[in-house]
């Protein structure tokens, strides 16, 4: 008998209520150790204090579910804060304006610094630091040899900077508290300039000290960088590894895998996302409690929903992220997790090609189902699921415990 494929109601009712009940008891232990550890430092509030700081919440089921505690399989936490959709900034990017001045392009952002409570699991929210309001920042794009020109203003009482993970040739621009205009102080702009290079998929942050701080509170972001295919057509060997003859053919080939990278060209016809992994230390203790892609843990997982047949309600703050079998899906991967040594992206009945930086159009890592990274090491993952029947298929940290504490998610692959 043929089996009957994966979109039955049972799958997804499973996957529902793996989600519900790993966020259930994440959002209790951050609530139960947040309480006790703030009740200490904060010298007897106890949970009055704990609400203060916004994590007297916890879990809340959205309105229409059985709240009893033996029916509360499937169960999920809505999100109830709307103003970050991790859904959203997944496939955002922001190209900012491009001028020309001199011949040269200029392609221009605005980013300022500002504290914000965000919302990392149902009902638990996180005092961060944060590019332009959110965590992670803004994903900045630009193309391979403009110079990208940053607006910054430090709206923030504490000092900051923006350092780029870019090939940068003038150290005034590094973004550090020794070189050129330091830390921008709370109220003072800057205006940093950099050369768009190399092309792939970079990191940028805050560089004030004590760094682990500046990071792990939010100050981090994504910069794509595009790669030129004008300039790979001249310069194929700056993009591969790969020492033997340049052929035509191979040539065509590295010039059409960057018309497909470049939002100007065709970028367009691949599904492109962003997954930025990260953590939170909720009790300021120097580990992390809380753990996701994009912040809010398990918003990629399977909410409770009479929805069918991936139709997911208005609305909904935890579903997976739907994608076609007719598209390649290319994810644009950094690890900004704080306190532990790496990272990792596994993918469940899945292999696809790893380009470590995305400095490459070759894969460096051809056929894997996991990678791992360290602090501010990324990659591009390109995935293919034409082969694949449609349904839900996980993917997650292979940290177990990450994975546990908020980094699983799901795609779920479009009839
Ligand atoms: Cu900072």
């Amino acid at each position: 008998m043929v089996n009957e494929g994966p979109r039955s109601g049972g799958d997804r009712e499973d996957a529902a209520a793996l989600t519900g009940s790993l966020s259930e008891r994440l959002v209790g232990a951050v609530r139960d150790d947040a309480a006790v550890s703030r009740r200490a430092v904060l010298g007897g509030l106890g949970l009055a204090g704990a609400s203060a700081v916004g994590l007297s919440g916890g879990a809340t089921a959205s309105g229409d579910h059985d709240e009893s505690p033996h029916g509360r399989a499937g169960v999920v936490g809505e999100f109830q804060s709307a103003d970050f959709d991790p859904h959203e900034f997944l496939r955002t990017f922001e190209t900012g304006t491009v001028q020309t001045e001199n011949g040269q392009r200029v392609r221009e952002f605005e980013l300022d610094a500002s504290l914000r409570e965000i919302e990392i699991a149902p009902g638990v929210t996180f005092p961060a630091w944060t590019y332009d309001g959110q965590v992670p920042g803004p994903t900045l794009r630009a193309v391979e040899g403009e110079l990208v020109r940053i607006r910054f203003t430090n709206g923030q009482e504490h000092p900051h900077t923006i350092h780029p993970h870019l090939k940068n040739v003038n150290p005034r621009m590094d973004g550090i508290p020794q070189n050129g205009p330091g830390v921008i102080e709370q109220g003072e702009r800057f205006v940093y300039e950099w050369k768009a290079q190399p092309a792939g998929c970079h990191f940028y942050h805050c560089h004030s000290m004590p760094l682990k701080e500046h990071i792990h509170r939010g100050l981090y972001g994504t910069m794509i960088i595009d790669p030129d295919p004008e300039r790979v057509r001249e310069n194929p060997r700056d993009y591969v590894n790969y020492h033997g003859p340049m052929t035509d053919d191979l040539r065509a080939e590295l010039v059409e895998e960057a018309e497909l990278r470049n939002h100007e060209y065709r970028a367009d016809e691949v599904d492109e996302m962003v997954m930025v992994m990260n953590g939170f230390d909720t009790n300021f203790d120097g580990d992390n409690e809380v753990y996701a892609a994009n912040t809010r843990a398990f918003a990629y997982g399977v909410g409770s929903t009479d929805a069918e047949n991936g139709e997911w309600e208005a609305g909904e703050t935890v579903e997976p992220i739907r994608i076609r079998r007719d598209q390649r899906q290319r994810v644009y991967l950094i690890n900004a997790v704080e306190f532990d040594p790496i990272n990792s992206f596994h993918t469940h009945s899945q292999f696809f090609d790893y380009y470590d930086h995305g400095t490459t159009l070759m894969p460096t890592h051809k056929t894997v189902d996991t990678v791992m990274q360290c602090q501010a090491q990324r990659g591009i993952v390109e995935l293919d699921y034409s082969d694949h029947q449609p349904g839900l298929y996980m993917f997650h940290a292979h940290q177990s415990e990450f994975a546990e504490l908020g980094w699983m998610s799901f795609f779920e692959v479009q009839a």
